[in-house]
């Protein structure tokens, strides 16, 4: 048993369905479900006993504790967080919320958990903290691609917040040995993206006829990984990933947010060719992020070396996946638009805790 935190959003959910399949080990889904989190990505594990999803905050100290107490994972591995770069520029509170004291909240838990465990069991026990390429700050045109001993330097309360989790994260495995993992991943992209998100957005907006809104000049470049491959380094660093270390993820797959943009009209118009002409036609350029990262890399040759982890997708071969989704599951987007989905969730899942689900 492993406990998954933020397993009903975009990649903790993505993780928890490829986590069943390939290891058959059962998961306690521990979520809050905000706006980002949504069952539906987890409906074919329905009547499957080996996910037992919990509604609730990793805030929640007693809440935690109960968990561990009852289910004894192996393993935490923590994907609980606000995400979205626009919102903490909006409403930062949050961020540090979740992002900082939710961490902290997890890493006490464990801490006192991992404690009392005895022998194999306290042998084997692993947090692996899951983080991002933006604590990194950016980078300019020429300078080299992040390796894992680039300075701290975020920029955005997003990324400052997912730093200061990193640095906790850190100071447990230092001062207390808490036997920790970190990995910070570029951007991933996939099935299930709420669509906030660049790729998602601009594919659920072209279908609906909708300005494909670009930030600044579309030249801010970021690295991609289609979200399954982040799943299968997650599994080789929880597996066989050195204590205390981070490990950056990437597929070294740079491009423009404008080529991506070209690139989903361009399969749009292939897969779901529009009479009003090419979806790129609705390309709009709108005013810049405040404080936006130019360019992020990952240099991945340590979890290359190590553990022998590559991706299984080109950016080809997965984006079309991605566009092949979308097209094929417009009602998953339909409900996490529409907010009944959450109205359904909050009528089955208020009041549920650790006890009864
Ligand atoms: P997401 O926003 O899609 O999902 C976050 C999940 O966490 C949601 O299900 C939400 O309900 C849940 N959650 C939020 N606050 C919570 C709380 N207080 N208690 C319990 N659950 C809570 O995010 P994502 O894109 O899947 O990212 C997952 C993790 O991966 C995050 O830690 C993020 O920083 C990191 N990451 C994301 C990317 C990316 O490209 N999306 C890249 C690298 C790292
Ligand atoms: O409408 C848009 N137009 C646009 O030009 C949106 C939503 C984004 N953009 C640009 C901003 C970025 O340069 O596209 C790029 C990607 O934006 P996002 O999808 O918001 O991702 P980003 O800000 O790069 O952060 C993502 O990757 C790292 C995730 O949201 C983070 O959780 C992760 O840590």
């Amino acid at each position: 048993m492993i406990l998954v935190t933020g397993g009903a959003g975009f990649i903790g959910g993505n993780f928890v369905l490829d986590w069943i399949a390939e290891t058959g080990e059962p998961v306690v889904n521990l979520d809050k479900l905000t706006y980002a989190g949504n069952l539906e990505t987890l409906k074919s594990l329905d009547s499957d006993t080996r996910h037992v999803f919990v509604q609730g905050d990793i805030c929640d100290r007693e809440l935690v504790d109960r968990l561990l107490a009852e289910h004894r994972p192996r393993a935490i591995v923590h994907f609980a967080a606000e995400s979205h770069v626009d919102r903490s520029i909006h409403g930062p509170g949050e961020f540090m919320r979740t992002n900082v004291e939710g961490t902290f909240t997890l890493l006490e838990a464990a801490r006192a958990y991992w404690g009392a465990l005895e022998g194999e069991a306290k042998a084997a026990f692993r947090f692996h903290h899951v983080s991002t390429d933006e604590v990194y700050g950016s980078l300019a045109a020429h300078e080299a691609p992040f390796a894992e001993t680039h300075a701290y330097e975020p920029n955005s309360p997003y990324s400052a917040s997912k730093a200061a989790s990193d640095h906790l994260v850190r100071a447990w495995f230092h001062t207390y040995g808490l036997p920790v993992v970190t990995t910070n991943c570029s951007n991933n992209y996939g099935p299930y993206h709420f669509p906030e998100k660049l790729i998602p957005l601009m594919i659920v907006n072209a279908l609906a006829g909708k300005p494909l809104p670009i930030y600044g000049d579309g030249q801010n470049v970021r690295d991609w990984l289609y979200v399954k491959d982040h799943c299968s380094a997650i599994r080789a660093v929880l597996q066989n990933g050195r204590l205390g270390e981070t490990y950056n993820i990437g597929g070294w797959n740079e491009k423009p947010n404008l080529d991506i943009v070209h690139t989903v009209c361009a399969l749009l118009d292939e897969l779901k060719p529009d009479a009003a002409g090419s979806y790129s036609r609705l390309i709009t350029y709108v005013t810049d992020r405040p404080g936006h990262d130019r360019r992020y890399a990952i240099d991945a040759r340590k979890v290359e070396r190590e553990l022998g982890w590559r991706p299984a997708e080109t950016f080809e071969t997965g984006i079309r996946k991605t566009v092949e989704w979308y097209l094929a599951n417009p009602e998953w987007v339909a409900n996490v638009q529409s907010g009944a989905y959450r109205e359904w969730v909050s009528a089955n899942y208020a009041g549920r805790d650790a006890k009864d689900s």
